[in-house]
């Protein structure tokens, strides 16, 4: 078996094309190194790297602390499947219990399942709990969602690419615009709602922060109306977008929280819910579970890969850079090109909106820019560029990207 590296992008992208299903659209870069906010393509091209695995890699590429935590573990015990105990899972469940807030953690693998397993769980409490009459519970969404590929996931989206095709659909969902208050209050009236899941921030629907409020209000009216708040912070958690939960910038504790991603550092696929006594203790043995989940190594992982944030202070680098970050974005190119209408985000959780086309050929080709000038960014829904570099970046760093950023847009312009 040829070693990887010593094939070219050009083969191994013609690898990917012959025997691999063709459910993404990557960027034409193959690459094969990462460290810290650097990655490298095969042939030794060096890349800031401006999306972080979707904001799974917080903590920088091969973070040396959370990598030595994974190849000790690995060493030792990888996973026994819960079928008996093991000595990582009680110190993960304790520590990131304390470390959020919660009394408990129900530990997963990746963002859907967790986002599926807190679905179900809200369900269980509505039933068990809350009294709703059987297989009557409701759970609200807001139209722009994203939480993951399931069936379970895509039911409840208003995006046509993710669910044409793919039904029948889940029952039980409500979908109500987001940043609405008033709509939010009308969908709370039904007394069989359960829950009300949100992005604090919309990521893939193109970074859409809701008005300052809109998330504390909501909060407010889903226990006014005894209904669980649910946030899914896979994206926007673990320090993102300036605060250890985007929550935080409202001063509340969601009664579940879903998180994923750079709980690991992107070095292992790791989700958790986390909810109180009264929620979590719903489920009961052998109502819910998975293979992998909160498995030994995973344990390892999480518990450095979230040391890592707090250690090294990512919410509020994350909070810095991102005010600099977008004031430059704003002074150079909202103010000064025609090219770009808007920056917008929180933290290090960014994107700008491009005066493009429908299918957003000019904010691609722009992407092929800045790939070419050292810098990995890819659109999102056509014209939407998103901005998130590791949280680990320097001030410097980011300047420099910001120069590059800047440079592609303008000679655009040109
Ligand atoms: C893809 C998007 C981002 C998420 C939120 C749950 C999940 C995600 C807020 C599910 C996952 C990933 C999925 C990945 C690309 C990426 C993405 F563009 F698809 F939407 F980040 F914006 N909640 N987002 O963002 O987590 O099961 O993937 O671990 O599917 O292409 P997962």
């Amino acid at each position: 078996m040829i070693h990887e590296s010593t094939l070219t992008s050009q083969h191994l992208m013609q690898l990917e094309d012959h025997y691999g299903a063709h459910n993404y659209h990557p960027l034409p870069v193959v690459l094969s190194r990462g460290e810290g906010v650097f990655v490298w393509d095969v042939e030794g091209k060096k890349y800031y790297d401006f999306l972080s695995a979707y904001s799974a890699v917080n903590q920088g590429h091969c973070h040396p602390r959370i990598i030595k935590a994974l190849t000790e573990q690995a060493r030792r015990l990888t996973l026994t499947s819960r079928a008996f105990y093991n000595d990582m899972l009680g110190p993960f469940e304790q520590y990131i219990t304390r470390y959020f807030g919660y009394d408990r953690v129900l530990p997963m693998n990746t963002g859907v399942e967790a986002c599926e397993t807190a679905v179900k769980l809200c369900r269980k409490w509505a039933y068990e709990v809350k009294g709703v009459p059987a297989n009557q519970a409701r759970v609200i969404f807001v139209a722009g969602n994203f939480w993951g590929r399931s069936l379970a996931a895509i039911s409840s989206s208003t995006d046509s690419n993710s669910t044409r095709n793919f039904g029948p659909y889940m029952p039980g969902y409500t979908i109500i615009p987001y940043n609405d208050l008033p709509a939010l209050e009308a969908a709370l009236q039904d007394p069989h709602v359960a829950g009300f899941m949100v992005e604090p921030i919309q990521g893939e629907a193109g970074v859409f922060v809701p008005d300052d409020g809109y998330l504390r209000q909501a909060y407010e009216l889903c226990r006014r109306n005894n209904v669980l708040f649910i946030a899914d912070e896979v994206q926007t958690g673990i320090a993102r977008t300036g605060r250890l939960l985007a929550c935080q910038h409202e001063g509340f504790l969601p009664d579940i929280l879903v998180l994923g991603k750079a709980i690991s550092g992107g070095v292992f696929p790791v989700s958790a819910v986390l909810a109180r006594d009264e929620i979590m203790l719903t489920l009961k043995p052998g109502q819910h579970g998975s293979t992998f989940g909160g498995n030994p190594l995973a344990c390892a992982v999480a518990m450095e890969a979230l040391q890592v944030v707090k250690d090294e202070k990512l919410a509020e680098n994350a909070d810095y850079l991102g005010k600099i970050f977008r004031s430059r974005i704003q002074e150079k190119l909202v103010e000064k090109s025609g090219l770009v209408e808007q920056v917008r985000g929180k933290g290090l959780l960014n994107a700008i909106v491009i005066d493009d086309e429908p299918e957003g050929e000019t904010a691609w080709n722009i992407c092929l820019k800045l790939a070419e000038n050292g810098l990995l960014a890819k659109p999102t829904h056509g014209n939407i560029i998103r901005f998130a570099p590791p949280l680990v970046m320097s001030e410097e760093q980011l300047n420099e990207c910001c120069d590059i950023i800047e440079a592609a847009i303008l000679g655009f312009e040109g």
